[in-house]
């Protein structure tokens, strides 16, 4: 997709020591183009990731780009002053040798670089309470660390990216355009949506009303962005930065709930393997609220399992409504791949539907110390 000198050259607008030598694709994540480029620096080989932003899911990267800046700059801050307040590593930006955060090329794509997190893994599935509860502490560590960011100097990414009554309005416009002509082939996940109407509005109603307030929040938090130490099996970072912005805790708690609790693969056919394992519910609500629990108020703690529900139903309705559109903003591999993953999202949502009142439990036994 990319040559070789296409990539040297783009390196070189970035201010990176050494010498350039390779690059290599990332296969992960369904939205940027992501690379790694490695440099000869005086004997020592040093990795990069370099990526295009997708522009036509972001359409604002210098909106993006200064709330990247900003946030992993305020962490970069806490973290040399404080050494002790993360385990973790975290991203940085390299500038472009004019100082700019992003360089855009001649043919109109947008570039950035981070640093590259060496020994490090990501995981699409797990079924280690043990590992689950560890990547529940990372993300959690994350809210923290920007717990103390003035929100006012971020702007929205992605407007209105998890605001799951505007997504439902999206999808019944999806489904009246029918843009694919594939409507006749999800009748059946179409009605499963519209009979959950009332699910949509659990949380942006009490964020409108202030009864959930706004954070700070990753927006992002699948399990596959955090990465891993490979030999310690620590959390080492949170990646996937493009939509830090404000929203709430409930979204980012219930993505990783719906991404690493699952029991099978985002687009695995056989739905019968799709269950929510209470085991690995039950690890992360307790590494969550570890780390980031004194700042949750009640309310939030309380609505932990309506954030499961909520932003799973919106995964399972943002790749229908993808799927109607004619595969335009997800990345697939093959044909019927967004309608997959929307049934293991909707299995997962009934999964959570029959067991609702244990998830809820489970999260004031925790409370309580149990
Ligand atoms: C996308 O980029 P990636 O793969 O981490 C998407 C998320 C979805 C997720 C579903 C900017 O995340 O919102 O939850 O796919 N990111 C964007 O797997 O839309
Ligand atoms: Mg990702």
């Amino acid at each position: 997709m990319f040559t070789n000198d296409e990539i040297r050259e783009i390196c070189k607008r970035f201010d990176l020591p050494g010498t350039y030598l390779s690059f290599a694709p990332i296969t992960e994540g369904y939205i940027n183009n992501t690379l790694t480029v490695s440099f000869d620096d005086g004997g020592k080989r040093t990795r990069y990731i370099l990526q295009q932003i997708n522009t036509s899911v972001f359409r604002d990267p210098e909106t993006l780009m200064k709330n990247v800046v900003a946030t992993t700059e305020h962490i970069r801050k806490k973290a040399e002053r404080d050494p002790e307040c993360t385990t973790m590593k975290y991203l940085v930006c390299f500038p472009t040798r004019e100082g700019g955060a992003y360089y855009t090329d001649e043919k109109g794509r947008v570039w950035r670089v981070y640093n590259y997190i060496e020994n490090s893994v990501s995981y699409n599935l797990l079924d280690s309470a043990e590992l689950f509860y560890k990547t529940a502490k990372g993300f959690g560590e994350y809210a923290d660390l920007l717990s103390d960011f003035p929100m006012a100097l971020l702007g929205e990414t992605i407007p209105d990216f998890h605001n799951t009554e505007k997504r439902y309005e999206t999808f019944l416009e999806a489904v009246r355009k029918n843009a694919s002509g594939r409507r006749d082939r999800c009748e059946k996940e179409i009605a499963f949506v519209t009979a959950r109407k009332a699910y949509t509005s659990a949380i942006t109603e009490k964020l409108a009303s202030g009864e959930v307030p706004a954070r700070v929040t990753h927006n992002d938090t699948k399990l596959n962005n955090i990465l891993f130490d490979k030999d310690t099996d620590e959390p080492v970072c949170v990646v996937d930065l493009d939509t830090v912005m404000p929203g709430s805790a409930l979204y980012d708690f219930g993505d990783a709930i719906r991404s690493g609790a699952s029991t099978a693969a985002e687009d695995e056919k056989d739905l019968d393997k799709v269950r929510l394992n209470l085991t690995l519910y039950e690890a992360f609500v307790r590494g969550y609220l570890e780390k980031a629990g004194h700042s949750l108020t009640e309310t939030e703690i309380h609505m932990l399992g309506v954030g499961a529900r909520t932003i799973t139903l919106e995964c399972g309705m943002r790749f229908l409504t993808d799927y109607l559109d004619g595969d335009v903003y997800f990345r697939t591999s093959y044909p019927e791949q967004n309608l997959d993953r929307c049934r293991t999202q909707f299995k997962l949502v009934s999964e959570m539907e029959a067991h609702f009142d244990e998830m809820n439990e489970i999260v004031e036994r925790v409370v309580r110390g149990e």
